[in-house]
C-alpha cells in the first residue's frame, strides 16, 4: 500500500494523506540554517547545533506523535482548520504534502479557500520562508483570520526541556509592528536571537503561550483562535511564542499570498543594544528585507532549485530503470547530503541533544557526498582530524558549534581511525588535491599538537598496529563499527564504570571486521605514502597489511564465513561453534570488499552463507540466529529482543558493503537483486509495513526474528545513505574516482543491457555509455573516449571544462 507517490520531473515525493503511518518528515536548509519538518508542518529549528543553538522547541515522544511546529490556523466565520491538517485536525475536502528538496509544500482546502504553504530555508541566509497562498476557490467573497504559530526554545534544547525553575523566568520577546523577537537571555550570555516576521498588517499578535492557548487547551483548540482574536500578548518568563494574527478579504477567485520569515541573528558584542536599551535589530531588518516579497521569494525559491539541480548534475543516470533512476539522481543525493549535515544529530529517531556529529559516522556520511561539494567535504574532514587523539584513536563525536571533540557517548572505538584513511583517500581520489595531506591540523583539538594531515593518518594505520591482541587481530576496545558488540564487557549505562568481568583489560577481544577494515583501506595508506615520496614507509606499511590479511584468513575464518570476534575470554564470536550469533554480516562484506580471500575461494563461500543464512526478503540480518538473552560479555547487542537493532535487525547500513562484496567477487546480478531489497523506491509499494518514509533509507528493519519484520525505525540518518551511493554508483554501476582519473568498472545484472552516466569530475563533464550486448555482469571489453581508442579503463584527468563522451563496452 502507498500513501503518496514520487513525482520525478518535480523532484518530489507528494503524498496524499495527513494519516502516513508515521510523521513522513523533511529537512529544509543547507549550510547552518536548518529545520526538520514533517508532512503536517511539525518539527524545529536550529542554527548549526540541534543541541546548543535550537531555535523552536520540539517535545520528544510527545502524544500525539510529532508535537510541535510551525502551525497556521484559519477561523472562517468560526469553522477552524489548519492547512496541514494538524494542530486541528479537521477534515480537509483537500490534503498534499509535496517534499521535495529542501522545500515542502503542503496544502490544504476547505469550504472555497486554498491555503498552500512553501517552507524553504533559502540559500545563504539563516531563516526559514514560509510562503502562505491564500486562494478563493469558490464563487462568494471571503473574510477570515490566519493566525501563525511557532514556540521558541531557549536555546539550549537540554537545558529548555528540564531546567525549568530557571527558564520559567527567564524568557524574553519584544514587538516590532509585524515582527516578534525572541531575545531570552541576550541581556546576559547571549549575543544573538530570533525573530518571526510576516509581511503584512497584523491585526494581533501573541508572544505568551499560556495566554494564547489558555490554560486547559492544547494546540487543537487555541482560545485566541476559538474567540477570534489575539489577546496582544507580551511574554514574561514561562513559554515565549510567537503568532501573528492576519484578516484576510478574499473576492471570488482572488488570491493573496502572506510570507512569514522565521530568522536567527547574531551582533557584534559591542553592537548588541540600541541607545534605548532595546535589541539591535539591524540584522533582522536586513535579513527581512531580503526576503519579504513574492518576488523576492520566487527569486530565493529559484536559487535553491538552480542549487540542487546543480548539485544533481555532478552525477547523472539514464536507465531504463525509473526507480533506479530515481534512487541514484535524486533521493539517495538527497539523502547523502542530508547526512553529511545532520551526522546521527537531528532527525525523529534522534533527539538532537544526544549526539552531534560522529567521528566514524561522519568520514563515513563523506564517501557519499564528496562529489557534491568537495570544498566542503574537505573542511570536514579537516574538523574531523582535529579531535583525533595523539594516539591515533579518537573522540567518538564532536559538536558541531564548538567543534571541540567529546565522548558523551563513550570513546575507545577501535574503528574510529581507520574511517579518516578512507574519507581522505576518497576526497583526494574524488578532486586530486594531495595538498590537504599537507594541511596542518590539531590533534585534540590543540593547535600546539598541529600536524600534517599526514601524520592523522600515519596516527590512524598505527593505531591498529599498536593495538593488536593475541592473534594479531586489532583490540576490539570498547566495539567497533558495532557499537553494541561490547567484548570488554562494558556496562551499557551511561555514568557505569567498566565491570572487568574478564580481568583481562580490553587486551584479548578481538575484531575481525577491524582487521578487514584495515586490509581495505591500507593500500590507501601505502598509496599516499609512496606520493608522499615515503617509499620505505610504503614498503613497511603493505608488509603490516599482508601480515593482516594472513591474520584474517588464518584466526578469523571459520571454515565457510569470516569470523566476527574473539571475546574478552578468548572465545569465538560469529563461529559454527556458537550457539547463537553463529554467523555476523559486517565481516563478510568488509573483508571481501578488502579482497581477502577472493582468489582462494574463502571470499565466495563467505558471501553464499550471506545468502543461505543471512538473506531475507526484506534484506540481510546483522546475525543469526539472534540472541535470545542478555549476555554481559557481548554487551549490548544482546539486550535487544531478537530481530531489532544490532541483534538480527535488518541493517540497512551494511547491506552495501554485501553489494560491494558481491561487485567484487564478480557477481552482478545478486549484487542488484540486494540493491533492489532496501532502496526504497523499489519497496514503497509495501508502505503501510515498512512504516517510514518511502524516499529514504532507515538505518534498520526488523528482521526475521521480530514480530514486525520488515518493519523500518530510524530513518534519515543512517550510513545507509553513504555506502548504497557508493555500492551503486562505484561498485555496481561501477564509476570511480581513482588517484588518476576516473575508472570504470561495472559489476551489472546480466540483463541491464545500457546506462549512461553523465559524471562530473574533477573540472570536467563526462557522459559514459556502458553497453553490456553480450549480457555479462563484469568485465570491460573496449573503451572508447571522443571516438578514439582508450588504453585502460581509466579515463584520464581532462580538467578542462568540457565534455568527453566515453563507451566502455562490457564482454
Ligand atoms: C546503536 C544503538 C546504541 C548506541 C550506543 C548506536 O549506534 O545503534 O543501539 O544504543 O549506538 O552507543
Ligand atoms: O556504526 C554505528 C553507527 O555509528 C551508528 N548507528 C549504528 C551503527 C552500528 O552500531
Amino acid at each position: 500500500m502507498r500513501f503518496g507517490h514520487f513525482d520525478d520531473k518535480r523532484r518530489e515525493y507528494v503524498i496524499n494523506t495527513p494519516k502516513t503511518p508515521y510523521p513522513w518528515i523533511n529537512y529544509l536548509g543547507t549550510q547552518e540554517f536548518f529545520s526538520l519538518i514533517s508532512n503536517t508542518a511539525g518539527g524545529y529549528s536550529f542554527y548549526k547545533d540541534a543541541r546548543l543553538r535550537r531555535i523552536t522547541r520540539f517535545r520528544y515522544n510527545d502524544i500525539p506523535v510529532d508535537s510541535n511546529g510551525r502551525y497556521f490556523y484559519i477561523n472562517d466565520g468560526g469553522e477552524i482548520w489548519s492547512p496541514g491538517f494538524k494542530p486541528v485536525q479537521n477534515k480537509l475536502d483537500f490534503y498534499e504534502c509535496r517534499h521535495g528538496l529542501g522545500y515542502t509544500i503542503i496544502t490544504g482546502r476547505k469550504n472555497d479557500i486554498e491555503a498552500q504553504v512553501t517552507f524553504f530555508v533559502p540559500i545563504n541566509a539563516n531563516c526559514e520562508i514560509q510562503r502562505l497562498k491564500l486562494k478563493n476557490v469558490g464563487s462568494k467573497n471571503k473574510k477570515f483570520n490566519v493566525y501563525s504559530f511557532i514556540e521558541w526554545c531557549l536555546w539550549d534544547a537540554n537545558d529548555d526541556d528540564r531546567n525549568f525553575q530557571r527558564n520559567f523566568s527567564t524568557g524574553e520577546v519584544e514587538i516590532e509592528g509585524s515582527t516578534l523577537y525572541h531575545k531570552t537571555e541576550y541581556r546576559e550570555r547571549r549575543n544573538h536571537f530570533a525573530f518571526y516576521h510576516v509581511n503584512a498588517d497584523i491585526r494581533g499578535f501573541d508572544t505568551d503561550r499560556d495566554t494564547f492557548l489558555g490554560q486547559f487547551n492544547g494546540l487543537n483548540n487555541p482560545d485566541a483562535v476559538t474567540r477570534n482574536k489575539s489577546f496582544n500578548s507580551v511574554a514574561d518568563g514561562w513559554s515565549p511564542i510567537a503568532s501573528h494574527n492576519v484578516e484576510v478579504v478574499l473576492a471570488a477567485g482572488e488570491e493573496k499570498e502572506l510570507i512569514f520569515i522565521l530568522g536567527y541573528c547574531e551582533n557584534p558584542a559591542d553592537k548588541k543594544f540600541m541607545p534605548d536599551g532595546s535589541l539591535n535589530k539591524a540584522p533582522a531588518h536586513e535579513l527581512i528585507e531580503r526576503f519579504n516579497t513574492t518576488e523576492k521569494a520566487d527569486k530565493a525559491f529559484a536559487e535553491l532549485n538552480d542549487y540542487w539541480s546543480s548539485l544533481l548534475t555532478q552525477f547523472h543516470i539514464d536507465s531504463p530503470d525509473d526507480k533506479l533512476n530515481r534512487m541514484v539522481n535524486i533521493w539517495n543525493q538527497y539523502q547523502c547530503m542530508v547526512t553529511f549535515n545532520m551526522s546521527r544529530s537531528a532527525s525523529y529517531f534522534e533527539s538532537g541533544v544526544g549526539r552531534g556529529m560522529g567521528f566514524r559516522d561522519s568520514n563515513q556520511d563523506l564517501l557519499g557526498f564528496v562529489h557534491q561539494i568537495p570544498t566542503r567535504a574537505r573542511e570536514r574532514i579537516l574538523d574531523l582530524a582535529a579531535t583525533q587523539l595523539e594516539d591515533g584513536g579518537a573522540y567518538h563525536q564532536y559538536q558541531p558549534l564548538t567543534k571541540k571533540g567529546n565522548n558523551a557517548i563513550g570513546g575507545n572505538f577501535s574503528d574510529d581511525p581507520l574511517w579518516l584513511i578512507i574519507s581522505v583517500a576518497a576526497y583526494i581520489k574524488e578532486t586530486g588535491d594531495f595538498d590537504i595531506l599537507k594541511e596542518n591540523v590539531p590533534f585534540d583539538n590543540n593547535e600546539k599538537l598541529a600536524a600534517p594531515l599526514f601524520e592523522h593518518l600515519r596516527r590512524s594505520f598505527y593505531h591498529v598496529i599498536n593495538n593488536l591482541g593475541p592473534h594479531g587481530l586489532p583490540l576490539i576496545g570498547r566495539a567497533d563499527w558495532n557499537d553494541c558488540l561490547n567484548l570488554n564487557c562494558f556496562s551499557t549505562e551511561p555514568g557505569e564504570s567498566f565491570q572487568t568481568t574478564t580481568n583481562t583489560e580490553g587486551k584479548v577481544a578481538e575484531s575481525v571486521l577491524v582487521g578487514g577494515m584495515f586490509v581495505y583501506a591500507g593500500p590507501d595508506f601505502v598509496e599516499l605514502c609512496r606520493r608522499m615520496g615515503y617509499n620505505d614507509e610504503a614498503k613497511k606499511a603493505q608488509q603490516y597489511i599482508d601480515k593482516m590479511e594472513e591474520a584474517v584468513l588464518k584466526y578469523g575464518y571459520d571454515g565457510e564465513w569470516f569470523l566476527r570476534a574473539y571475546d574478552s575470554f578468548g572465545k569465538k564470536v560469529g563461529s559454527k561453534e556458537c550457539e547463537e550469533g553463529k554467523i555476523f554480516l559486517e565481516p563478510q562484506g568488509m573483508c571481501v570488499m578488502a579482497g581477502i580471500g577472493v582468489k582462494t575461494g574463502e571470499a565466495k563461500k563467505a558471501l553464499d552463507s550471506v545468502k543461505k543464512y543471512l538473506d531475507t526478503k526484506y534484506g540481510c540480518v546483522l546475525l543469526t540466529p539472534a540472541y535470545t538473552k542478555y549476555s554481559p560479555a557481548l554487551g549490548e547487542i544482546s539486550s535487544y529482543p531478537p530481530g531489532y537493532k544490532e541483534n538480527a535487525g535488518i541493517f540497512c547500513h551494511i547491506n552495501p558493503w554485501i553489494m560491494a562484496a558481491e561487485a567484487t567477487i564478480g557477481r552482478g546480478d545478486r549484487a542488484f537483486e540486494l540493491y533492489k531489497k532496501i532502496a526504497p523506491a523499489y519497496i514503497e509499494d509495501i508502505s503501510e509495513i515498512h512504516k517510514l518514509e518511502p524516499y529514504v533509507y532507515s538505518q534498520m528493519v526488523a528482521g526475521k526474528d521480530a514480530k514486525l519484520f520488515g518493519q523500518a525505525k530510524n530513518s534519515w540518518l543512517t550510513g545507509t545513505a553513504a555506502w548504497n551511493f557508493v555500492a551503486i554508483s562505484q561498485f555496481i554501476l561501477g564509476i570511480k574516482p581513482d588517484y588518476d582519473g576516473l575508472k570504470i568498472d561495472p559489476c551489472i545484472p546480466s540483463d541491464m543491457k545500457e546506462y549512461t552516466v553523465t559524471r562530473h569530475f574533477r573540472n570536467a563533464d563526462y557522459v559514459i555509455t556502458v553497453k553490456n550486448p553480450n549480457g555479462v555482469c563484469k568485465g570491460v571489453k573496449e573503451v572508447t573516449i571522443d571516438g578514439k581508442k582508450a588504453e585502460s579503463n581509466i579515463l584520464p584527468v581532462f580538467a578542462d571544462g568540457k565534455k568527453h563522451t566515453a563507451t566502455v563496452v562490457l564482454g
